[in-house]
């Protein structure tokens, strides 16, 4: 088979590199939805410690609330395929029943909304492993659904088919678990909490800062060293006025000259909806102090959770670390993972539509002597035409990472294009519409993650 197919196809089966079995999950970063007793930290879950004595300090507990939640950061992007749970065993073990895994990319909900890999449907007795068709993500969630509940771990341990990163995901959070002030503290509302990986903001969750009204309020964080920050996000309060951000500058440098508000301005603040986060980008600011602060008015200051990163994926170098590769070709070479990730979940994109149209079809063959009604025909028929609508543009997607793969892989041998899907009569007649704007949607998005 020709080289460049097998690469296409190697990328896309989600065969990047050789097998391993190592616990992505050890030592990352875990945080969850509120701490219900002092022994019982987020990170306990992911010490290597199976204990499932709960007074051992291996295990993790929240308060008794709506959906809590624990999650951990796995650092880049892994295609997930097993997690493994230790229950607590001196008590409660039922209280994990119904508990679900999920895993993705995203941290909306806290990340509660990534895809549903498994759900824990009877309480595990010690230690029980969960096996699902492969998900891709950074963040893996342990979610318990349900009012008053309490979540226990005393171990998460998730395995992917490779150990190595399906591809390199955006840098980390700088700002998580790292040391945060601010002008005052209103109802105990410190400014760690704006900085402890939970974007909860209902203030009563006890995860949002708040200062008093004071003159020019302001909060900062120590990233501890220098850093070229370029992205800030702010999760405003969900329950409170959501006016009171507007006008907040974002501040970065290495000064604590007024508090560290007088440091360069990078970004302002016009207005964030209320309970939602927004994304400040901006060119590159080295600092080891980002501020918010709200000047030229007596005001509160009240925050859910503030994020920040630098531009360049962290991979090797260390904080504050200027890193030796040049932007550009940094992305070039993590461009064929990005493929990878993006014809993966084309194809099984593709895999589902058509099962949702044998099913359709299926359906639509009646046993002898039955007649259909027309409005349940129509309905069929029009659910049936919006399935082949979106099959052929994901299929159009799929010619175009394709063409993105092969002008990347110059160096590899040319065609034989016909084991490649699509690629007929009908790509040609595809290439006709060009101008529809679905098609040039469906291009813009690809390019945009491609390039
Ligand atoms: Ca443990
Ligand atoms: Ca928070």
């Amino acid at each position: 088979m020709d080289m460049r197919v097998i690469l296409f196809l190697t990328l896309f089966t989600g065969l990047c590199v050789a097998d391993s079995k190592g616990n992505l999950a050890l030592n990352g970063v875990a945080v969850q939805s509120s701490l219900g007793h002092p022994q019982g930290d987020a990170q306990h879950a992911v010490d290597g410690n199976r204990d499932s004595d709960y007074k051992k300090e291996s295990c993790t507990i929240t308060k008794t609330e709506f959906n809590p939640w624990w999650r951990v950061d796995l650092g880049n992007v892994y295609s997930v395929s097993n997690v493994t749970i230790t229950n607590r065993g001196d008590c409660c073990k039922d209280r994990l029943r119904g508990a679900q895994i999920r895993i993705g990319n995203k941290l909306d909900n806290n990340g509660n909304n990534n895809e549903l890999a498994a759900t824990i449907l009877t309480a595990p007795n010690g230690t029980e492993t969960f096996s699902f068709e492969s998900v891709n993500g950074r963040y893996v969630n342990i979610f318990l659904p349900g009012n008053d509940e309490i979540l226990t771990l005393c171990e998460v341990e998730v395995f992917a088919v490779i150990d190595t990163p399906s591809y390199i995901c955006g840098p980390r959070n700088l700002a998580l678990g790292a040391t945060a002030v601010q002008s005052s503290i209103l109802s105990g509302a410190g400014a760690q909490r704006a900085v402890d990986g939970n974007r909860n903001s209902l203030f009563s969750l006890g995860s949002c800062s708040h200062t008093n009204a004071d003159r020019d309020p302001w909060w900062r964080v120590d990233l501890g060293e220098k850093y070229k920050v370029t992205r800030v996000s702010i999760t405003n309060i969900g329950d409170g006025s959501a006016a009171r951000i507007n006008g907040a500058q974002i501040r970065i440098g290495n000064s604590l000259e007024n508090n560290g508000n007088n440091n360069e301005l990078a970004a302002t603040v016009v207005s964030i909806p209320l309970g939602e986060t927004k994304t400040f980008q901006f060119q590159p600011i080295k600092g080891r102090y980002v501020n918010i602060v709200i000047p030229g008015r007596n005001e509160y200051l009240h925050m859910c959770e503030v994020e920040m990163s630098t531009a360049v994926p962290q991979k090797g170098p260390g904080p504050g670390v200027d890193l030796p590769v040049p932007q550009q070709q940094q992305l070039r070479e993590i461009s064929p993972v990005y493929l990878c990730r993006i014809g993966q979940e084309t194809v099984q994109d593709i895999v589902t539509r058509t099962m949702e149209i044998f099913q359709i079809t299926r359906a639509t063959q009646l046993p002898h002597g039955v007649t259909q009604i027309q409005a349940a025909y129509q309905d069929r028929f029009g659910k049936l035409q919006e399935h082949l609508r979106q099959l052929t543009l994901l299929f159009r997607k799929l010619r175009l990472l394709y063409e993105r793969c092969v002008e990347m892989t110059p160096d590899l041998q040319e065609s034989p294009a016909e084991l490649v899907p699509f690629v007929s009569e009908e790509t040609e007649a595809v290439r006709m519409e060009t101008c529809s704007p679905a098609v040039i949607q469906e291009r813009r998005e690809v390019h945009h993650y491609i390039l």
